[in-house]
This record gives structure tokens, sequence and C-alpha cells, in this order.
């Protein structure tokens, strides 16, 4: 019940002569930066794909809540508590926003929500990584919001209108998250021994499932090309991964921090840092429901959806009484 399923279903990118005109003069509003808005005529397969990448979106961002969620009673002060507590209501709310860009390409909520609890559905392999210390939580902004600011910031241009508006709160929001997780880790190496080896062992089990986050590498990746095609990623999973290591080893540097990759070094040719394997059976099997804390977040999940539901009821029966008000009242008007 828990596996999130790992079965892809790419579609090979078609040229313009196998292309419908239909789909041609699609391909060129796509290719001419005009953006799609939902009620614009879309292939199949654009809106497909666009379900299937802004919901696996909202929900990295409501499961991404429980990790930190599970430090806001323990925070070491007053003021990291309002912090950490604001800064998990913002990723409620780009789940929210991004619920409703895919509602707009005509699923529901229900049905995005039941692939969700049902475990069908996909969210980041990384929110089934357990935060252990406090320093997890620097690590997590600094890193993990870092890197979705990095795959982000291009999704700002994508091809489909409502997702690319939604991307550009979000962003200014995550720029904040990657931030305080910063000046987390800031506060961890300028202070004991003891901390400093908090921020270093953070760092060493953050930072390969925060490269994975990126997704496959590009030889393995079944939807990039299409998706690039049409503008719904700009960026291929590898370019981004190497820019976020580029961007990310000198803000180490700086902490006094080292990343735990022996095979890390500048590359004076290239002007990148060459960066060790990545262990992409652990990315898999994370992905294929396996990972330490996949069944704990999916369990956190339903249970919170069950706890609600008396909320939901409440609120829909406020809608109904003051909808069957309304309704009288035009009524009682009309005649
Ligand atoms: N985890 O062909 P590929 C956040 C799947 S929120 C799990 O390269 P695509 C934050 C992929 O879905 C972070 N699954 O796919 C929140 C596909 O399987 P399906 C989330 C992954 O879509 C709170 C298969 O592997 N950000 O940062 O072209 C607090 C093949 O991959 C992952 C977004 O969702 C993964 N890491 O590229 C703090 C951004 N990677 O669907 C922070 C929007 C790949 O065929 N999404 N898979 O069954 C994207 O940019 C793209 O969807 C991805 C993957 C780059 C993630």
């Amino acid at each position: 019940m828990y596996a999130q399923m790992v079965k892809t279903s790419g579609d090979k990118v078609k040229t313009p002569d196998e292309m419908t005109a239909q789909e041609r003069a699609f391909q060129a509003r796509i290719d001419a930066d005009i953006k799609i808005e939902p009620k614009d005529w879309m292939p199949e397969s654009y809106r497909k794909t666009l379900i299937r990448q802004i919901s696996q979106h909202a929900h990295s961002e409501i499961v991404g809540m429980l990790p930190e969620g599970n430090w806001i009673t323990r925070a070491p002060t007053l003021k990291r508590k309002a912090i950490l507590l604001a800064k998990v209501q913002d990723e409620g709310g780009h789940g929210l926003y991004l619920y409703c860009a895919a509602e707009t390409l005509g699923i529901s909520r229900e049905e995005m929500t039941e692939a969700l609890l049902s475990g069908k559905a996909k969210y980041s392999s990384i929110f089934n990584y357990p935060t252990l210390t406090w320093a997890d939580i620097g690590a997590v902004g600094w890193l993990v919001d870092g890197a979705a600011i990095m795959n982000q910031v291009p999704l700002q241009r994508c091809s489909y209108g409502p997702y690319s508006r939604a991307m550009i709160r979000v962003c200014k929001e995550e720029s904040f998250h990657q931030r305080q997780g910063f000046d987390i880790m800031m506060a961890m190496v300028k202070g004991s021994n003891e901390q400093k080896a908090m921020a270093q062992d953070a760092l060493n089990r953050w930072w390969w499932p925060s490269l994975m986050m990126f997704g496959p590498p590009d030889d393995t990746s079944v939807h990039s090309a299409q998706s690039m095609q049409w503008k719904i990623k700009i960026n291929t999973n590898d370019e981004l991964r190497q820019k976020f290591v580029d961007q990310t080893i000198p803000q180490a540097d700086y902490l006094g921090l080292s990343v735990p990759d022996p095979d890390l070094k500048w590359n004076e040719d290239h002007g990148h840092y060459d960066f060790g394997a990545i262990d992409w059976d652990e990315f898999f099997t994370v992905i294929k429901g396996h990972g330490p804390c996949n069944r704990e977040r999916l369990r956190a999940r339903n249970r919170a959806h069950e706890e609600g539901r008396w909320v939901r009821d409440a609120t829909l029966a406020y809608a109904a009484k003051h909808a069957d008000k309304a309704h009288s009242r035009s009524a009682a008007w009309i005649n």
C-alpha cells in the first residue's frame, strides 16, 4: 500500500512532421514564450505531465512539513521556534497554491489527496529521511531549500501560466527559508565543538540525498526530453545538480564544514566541481517506498486527514447552510 510507484510513462518527443497542425501551433506558442492558460487547447499528454509534476510538487510541500514540524516544540529558543513555525506554515501554503494550479487542469483536490494517502503518488525522495538533531533543521533549510530554489527559479518561466505564477511567490519564500537554514548552520559552527560536530554530522547525512532531489541522471530521466520541449522543465536534472554543487561548496567552505565526498574537486578546465558517484540504488529504493521514513510519513498524513475530517464536514455544513439562506433570500426577493 505504501509503495510509491516507480513505473514511468515517458513519451517519445515528436518531430514537427509527426505533429498535427494543432500540435504544431501549440508548440509554436511555447517556442514564442506565450503562456498556456487553463482554457487553451493543449495536448492530452501536456496536461497529464503537468498534473503529474505539479501534484507531486504539491505533495512534496505538504509531506515536507513533517520532518521540520518534528522540531517546532524542541527549537532551542522562542525566536527559532517562531521562525520555524512560519517556515512550516509557508510550506503548507505552497502546497495549497500548487494543488490549485493542478486543479485548473481538471483534476480534483480529492483525487490528488487520495493518490497521496494511498501511496500511489510520488513526493520528493528527500522527505523520507529523518531529522535527528536541531542541526538537521539548519541542513534542511540550507541544502533542501537551496536545492528547491535551484530547481524552482527556472520553473517561474514554465510554459503553463498558473504553475509559473505560483512559482514566483514560492521562490520568494524559499529564499527566506534557505537563509534561515544557513543562519542556523552559522550559529552551530560558531558554537561549542559539540555543536560544530552536530553541524558536520547533519551535512554528512543530508548531502547525498540533497543531490538526489534533482532526479535521476539525464540519460535515465524518462520525462526530461518531452518536458523540456514543452518548457515544463527549463533545465535538465544534471544541469541543475551541477549548479547546486557549484553554488553550495563555497558556502560549506565558509562554514568551515566539508562535504562527505572524497572525489570532490574543482575542475579548472570546465569551471565546475567534479563530484563522486551518487548511489542511485538508494534513490530508487526510497522512491519505491522503502526509505527510512516512507511509512511514517504516510501514516502521519493519513492520521492528519482522519483527524481533520470533522473540520471539513463542519465547513461544508456551514457553506451549505449559508447557500440555503442565500437561496431563500434571493427567492423571496424575486417573489
Ligand atoms: N523524488 O524523468 P524524471 C521542496 C521520479 S519541494 C521522488 O527525471 P521529471 C520543499 C519522477 O517523478 C521539492 N521522485 O522526472 C518542500 C519520475 O517518476 P514518475 C519538490 C522523483 O518529472 C518543503 C521518475 O522519477 N520539487 O523542495 O522530469 C520544504 C523519473 O524522473 C524524484 C518539485 O517537485 C525525487 N527527487 O523530473 C522544503 C519541483 N526525482 O512521475 C523544500 C518540480 C525524480 O514517472 N518537479 N523522480 O512516476 C520537477 O522539477 C521534476 O518533476 C523533477 C523530476 C526534477 C523532480
